[in-house]
């Protein structure tokens, strides 16, 4: 108070107009938020006009989609199998999910499955591994063909096995008409040098050590790598951890997870890789070691009361696994396939897409228990096996 008595008279006065300003200006905002409270009351009715007229157009269009769907019918459909990609504009790209022919079953029993089975190491300081590429027409579910891209001729390709300290040295030759590479998960190594393409008709080696032990994808890097993985360049590695540190197994078996996306259904002729249904992670089939359901036909097999040891890739390209023995608890479950330490009694373990995952299980009671992903649209599409305990008769779908 003390300093604003002490004011000139100019400064009171410059006061008194300035709250005069403020009476003015508190008048022009209240006439301006009459005037917007009416505008905003105008533009609500508008939107809510404009959401009704658009609520309108969208069920015309729906209804328009409905009677193009139901005019052109499973004859549009029919004309566009055979195509590599369909994503014609307001047309949804087909499933071709457990398309089968009449003679499915006789097929699946006639199919040779993959062999899961670990195979055994190598002696010495060298792992050598022979990776030929070339492109061929796999059967990846009963009757079901597809234009693959392969190491060794199958998809997943071939196992291999090393042990920590042991020289992986890898020989890629290219017998296919395009550029191939190949990406091993388990070697810490330039990639720019030793993962880079290789040319139709050409061979390269690299080594690498192994350094760490577990189960790892190896896969083909060339872009588009959603494209060369879908197409089936994958495989596995286990790499032991020196021997007498593991707990001891009596059996060992091999699985990769993939999926498969299918332009046409693949019975008549191969179908060709549908990068729409791949880039919307819509497999047609998803399997173990690469043909749906083979190891339900042609079941693992244990005897009761044996250590089973499932080394499990993920080969994608997109979707995880959700690992589970139906019937019973994964006793050990080096999750991530970090063998420095486990998890006990896990009901499911995830995989994900591009890693690994090592499970033991010990069955006392014979049956058969299905090996499946948890993750049950993989189940329908093809991800589903039985481990027979105890050689019992029959089998069993789930
Ligand atoms: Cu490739």
């Amino acid at each position: 108070m003390a300093y604003q008595a002490s004011q000139p008279v100019p400064s009171l006065h410059h006061h008194a107009e300035s709250h005069e300003t403020r009476h003015v200006l508190i008048g022009i905002i209240a006439v301006f938020l009459g005037v917007a409270v009416g505008v905003l009351a105008l533009v609500a009715v508008w939107m809510g006009d404009s959401a009704h007229t658009a609520q309108r157009q969208a069920q015309a269009a729906a209804d328009r989609v409905a009677a193009a769907t139901s005019t052109h019918g499973t004859a549009g459909m029919a004309g566009m199998s055979g195509m590599a990609s369909s994503a014609t504009a307001g047309v949804e790209t087909p499933s071709f999910a457990g398309a089968a022919p009449a003679n499915a079953e006789a097929l699946a029993a006639a199919h040779k499955a993959y062999p899961a089975a670990l195979p055994a190491l190598t002696l010495g300081p060298v792992v050598d591994v022979k990776l030929g590429i070339s492109h061929d027409v796999l059967q990846i579910a009963p009757g079901i063909r597809y234009n693959a891209w392969t190491f060794g001729g199958k998809a997943p390709g071939p196992v291999v096995h090393a042990r920590v300290g042991q020289t992986v040295r890898v020989t890629l030759t290219n017998n296919s008409p395009m550029g191939h590479s190949v990406d091993f998960h388990a070697a810490r190594i330039a990639p720019n040098v030793a993962f880079r393409d290789v040319d139709p008709g050409q061979s390269f080696t690299f080594s690498f050590k192994a350094t760490a032990p577990g189960v790892y994808m190896y896969h083909c890097g060339t872009k588009p790598v959603l494209a060369h993985i879908a197409n089936g360049m994958y495989g596995a590695i286990v790499v032991d951890p020196p021997a007498g540190t593991l707990p001891a197994a009596d059996r060992e078996y091999v699985l990769v997870a993939s999926e498969w996306y299918l332009g046409s259904d693949g019975l008549k002729q191969p179908a060709g890789l549908d990068m729409t249904k791949a880039h919307e992670m819509r497999p047609d089939w998803v399997t173990w070691n690469g043909y749906a359901g083979q190891y339900v036909t042609h079941p693992l097999m244990a005897m009761p009361g044996e250590t089973v040891r499932f080394w499990v890739v993920d080969a994608g390209p997109s979707l995880n696994t959700a690992f589970h023995v139906v019937g019973t608890l994964l006793n050990r479950a080096w999750v991530n396939a970090d063998m420095s330490q486990y998890q006990r009694d896990v009901q499911t373990a995830l995989v994900p897409a591009g890693g690994g995952g090592v499970f033991d299980v010990k069955i006392d009671e014979p049956g058969l228990y299905p090996v499946v992903s948890h993750s049950f649209a993989s189940v329908d599409m093809g991800q589903v096996g039985l481990l027979n305990v105890g050689d019992v008769a029959g089998t069993m779908s789930h």
